[in-house]
């Protein structure tokens, strides 16, 4: 059995599940990190000395860092789901995996801190008001990327298209100054028809600690 460590509301952790939802695969997931601890024990030290969640076992394959287990995945499992369809296709998926991993979330994540995860006195105003410049300069990239195609590796989803759209959820679902993004716009509509994203994305995280923490607890 594919079996997954981590809790539901952590977005490398959706990454993983949103994956293999897409390819068909069955899974098991414990519960850890967050509120629930558990990623401190030897015995999870050895799925993942990062202590952090995700980590996957496969047979016997073990795997931390979210995006080799969603490449992992579509290898294995993703032929007609999430695997790129081609060289051109491959070599797409990965630029805005190693994209949205290095460029944007590091540009969305002061705002969520401050905005969903801190205690309000610590709140940034500023840090936030950079951050949100900083996303809107850095989304006209992407809106670039998907001017004249469906999907970020070309005419199908792919695993290219599920980081992102993991961080473009909270993007638009925190009240802040947001771009203006027409095409990631069209592609966020298509990601919401997918049963997939629907149920594991698509989910109210709230707008402050205490509703962070409620939600937390609530998707485990
Ligand atoms: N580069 C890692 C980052 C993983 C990461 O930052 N995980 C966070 C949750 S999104 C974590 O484990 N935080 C501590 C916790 O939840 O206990 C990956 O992509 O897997």
């Amino acid at each position: 059995m594919f079996t997954v460590w981590g809790r539901a509301s952590s977005s490398n952790v959706q990454k993983v599940l949103w994956a293999l939802k897409e390819a068909g695969v069955e899974y098991e997931r414990h519960t850890v990190g967050g509120q629930f601890g558990g990623t401190d024990t030897p015995e999870y030290r050895k799925l993942n000395p990062n202590q952090i969640v995700p980590a996957i076992q496969d047979g016997t394959i073990k795997l931390f860092e979210s995006n080799a287990i969603i490449r992992y995945i579509a290898r294995k499992y993703g032929a007609g789901t999430i695997r790129p369809r081609g060289q051109r296709a491959y070599a797409l998926a990965d630029q805005w995996l190693d994209w949205s991993a290095l460029e944007f979330n590091p540009a969305i994540m002061p705002i969520f801190f401050n905005k969903v995860r801190m205690a309000p006195e610590q709140y940034d105003a500023a840090a936030v008001a950079r951050a949100e410049k900083v996303c809107i300069h850095k989304l006209k990239v992407i809106e670039r990327g998907l001017g004249r195609k469906p999907w970020l590796a070309g005419r199908h989803f792919s695993y290219a298209d599920v980081p992102m759209g993991i961080l473009f959820w909270r993007y638009k679902n925190m009240d802040i100054k947001h771009a203006n993004t027409k095409n990631l716009d069209r592609w966020f509509e298509q990601l919401k028809e997918r049963p997939a994203y629907r149920d594991v994305v698509m989910v109210d995280f709230g707008s402050n600690q205490a509703e962070w923490a409620a939600h937390e607890a609530a998707v485990r």
